[in-house]
């Protein structure tokens, strides 16, 4: 666990606070559309709670949490895309995580020049 610190914005669009075009929401997991789409399918997959800073402490402190991620992006990708995508998780600012809230980018349906890919 870590941030003890202020809510991310994607705890904040959990919370309600923010609106986000969300595409589903469990009792865990929410997903919702990236406001910057990198693909014709640029779904943010991140858990409703938890203060799991990137996908290693995730998969260290709650690895069943994180196979509940993996399966929403997959029950997503099933409804938005071919069948076949990109699950990314940037793990620190060097690989270009800027929320430090742990989330997959799902993304599919063909990549845009300068994507995250
Ligand atoms: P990362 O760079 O891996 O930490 O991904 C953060 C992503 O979150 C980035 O692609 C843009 C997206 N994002 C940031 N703020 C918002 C927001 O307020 N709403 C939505 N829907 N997406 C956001």
């Amino acid at each position: 666990m870590s941030g003890t610190g202020e809510p991310t914005i994607f705890e904040r669009i959990a919370a309600g606070e923010i609106p986000a075009r969300m595409v589903l929401e469990t009792d865990r997991v929410i997903a919702f559309h990236d406001i910057s789409p990198q693909a014709p399918v640029h779904v943010i997959v991140t858990p409703r709670e938890g203060r799991h800073r990137d996908v290693v402490e995730l998969a260290a402190a709650d690895p069943e949490l994180l196979a509940e991620l993996v399966a929403t992006a997959k029950r997503i990708a099933d409804e938005l895309t071919d069948g076949e995508f990109r699950l990314i998780f940037n793990t620190g600012p060097a690989a270009g995580q800027t929320v430090f809230h742990v989330h997959a980018h799902l993304l599919g349906g063909g990549l845009k020049e300068g994507s995250l890919a």
